[in-house]
């Protein structure tokens, strides 16, 4: 089922024309009520005016995650704040970082594309949805739950976590459709034959997955295991949120739609910037084509995929191959953006640490774990009579179990997310060797 055939199906020719009319209009848009694309406009030498369409969109520099910072918190939005309807921010920042916005119209958007996700990924009205994504800032709860609405499914908002409710929910409601992050769709597989649960127990043939990067084998897993057909959706905040890109449930491994009436994607080398021929691999940088409230051109999304047309396929719009990683040092920690330099920050408020940490994540089972460790500044130390340390010394001192405890506290507090800390002693972590020095070991694999 296409939810709107008309436009998911627009022969590409009136794709394009459509897509340089959106962005003319878009550029008019951001140039009248953005002071910082007026400038950008300016110095590549373009307005209004001049503007001629997709062509003319390299010539604009990249807009990157700290211009969202630079402008905390409203200084990108086109429109004055008592026309904003709802606010939200990207997950796992500060909340320092990044604020996004939405007008009225921008909703209905939001909700359109989500809704032609759902059906994509063979969600029909009359059936129930249980939405596993966390509700609040981040935009997967309640981006999924009003897309969901408008599809005509019922929703069952039960959020992230309490692994015992959902799939007690799962029992007892029968939904058809579970939404979840990769991950967390792991786990509820593995939990229900350790509960003595076939996958019979449950009703579900539909499983919408995003907001962290998965592989097949995963998709193996969830499938077998919960008994249904897992798709990917794709999205983020500063674009708008989950439903950017989704896979159909009948053309599985072949990519997702990416909705192309609303976001102009390309892909970029990601040393040099220059736009890469469709197929090749790079960053993927999105430009909207119909927002309101926030408006934006060119976003560096980081995420390293490729883009190719399918003609056999039910829709016209492009393909966005999986996700292969990342182009910065953001790390997607059970669907929580995490930039470790955030832990840097957090430090420079704790007395009794260093600046020389270390973040390493791996992965238990389906879950990722991240440990954090911190050289304890020397004077503490020293204090204590100790040279070097060991997990064991750590115990054995009240001061140094306090600071552990405090840290792993801060970072919950600010980043929302549950790390172990070790604690060493100055100098027992890896210094530069000249170049730079990466603070950051992924050891997990998709
Ligand atoms: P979301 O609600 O999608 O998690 P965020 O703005 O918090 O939105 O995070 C966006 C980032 O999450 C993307 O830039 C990408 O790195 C990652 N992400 C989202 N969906 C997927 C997906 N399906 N596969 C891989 N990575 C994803
Ligand atoms: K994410």
């Amino acid at each position: 089922m296409l939810f709107n055939p008309a436009l998911e199906r627009l022969p590409l020719a009136r794709l394009r024309a459509l897509q340089n009319e959106r962005l003319r209009a878009q550029v008019a848009y951001v140039q009248a009520r953005v002071p910082f694309y007026r400038r950008r406009l300016a110095a590549a030498g373009l307005g209004a005016a001049t503007f001629r369409g997709l062509e003319d969109l390299p010539k604009l520099g990249f807009t990157r995650k700290a211009d969202f910072r630079d402008h905390y918190p409203f200084g990108l939005f086109a429109v004055p704040e008592a026309e904003v309807a709802r606010l939200h921010c990207s997950s796992g920042t500060t909340g320092k970082a990044t604020v996004v916005g939405y007008t009225a119209g921008d909703l209905e958007v939001f909700a359109e594309v989500v809704a032609r996700s759902l059906a994509a990924a063979g969600c029909r009205p009359g059936m129930k949805l249980q939405n596993a994504y966390g509700y609040g800032l981040f935009t997967g709860g309640l981006g999924i739950h009003y897309g969901a609405e408008k599809l005509g499914l019922t929703v069952i908002p039960v959020s992230g976590g309490s692994t015992d409710r959902q799939l007690q929910l799962l029992q007892d409601f029968r939904p058809e459709i579970l939404c979840a992050t990769p991950s967390y769709a792991q786990v509820l597989a593995e939990e229900m034959p350790r509960r003595g649960l076939a996958p019979g127990a449950v009703n579900l043939r539909y499983a919408v997955l995003g907001a962290e990067p998965w592989s097949e084998a995963v998709r193996g897993q969830v499938q077998d295991g919960l008994g249904v057909r897992a798709t990917n959706i794709y999205g983020l905040s500063e674009i708008l949120g989950p439903g950017i890109a989704q896979e159909d449930v009948d053309e599985r491994g072949t990519g997702s739609y990416l909705w192309e009436d609303h976001f102009y994607p390309e892909i970029v080398d990601r040393d040099t910037g220059e736009p890469l021929p469709y197929g090749q691999p790079g960053v993927l940088v999105l430009s909207t084509l119909t927002k309101q409230a926030l408006p934006i051109l060119r976003y560096w999304t980081g995420d390293i995929t490729s883009l190719s047309y399918d003609h056999s396929a039910k829709r016209t719009h492009v393909k966005m191959g999986p996700i292969r990683g990342r182009a910065d040092d953001m790390l997607i920690i059970r669907g929580v953006n995490f930039f470790p330099t955030q832990v840097e920050d957090l430090l420079g408020g704790l007395p009794g640490t260093s600046p020389s940490y270390q973040v390493v994540a791996t992965r238990r089972g389906p879950l990722d774990e991240v440990e954090v460790r911190v050289e304890v500044a020397a004077a503490l130390l020293r204090g204590l009579g100790l040279a070097a340390l060991t997990d064991e010394l750590v115990q054995q001192h009240d001061a140094l179990q306090r600071l552990q405890g405090a840290l792993a506290q801060k970072i919950k507090d600010n980043i929302g997310l549950s790390v172990r800390v070790s604690l060493r002693a100055p100098g027992q972590l890896p210094r530069s060797e000249g170049g730079k020095l990466s603070r950051v070991q992924d050891l997990r694999t998709p």
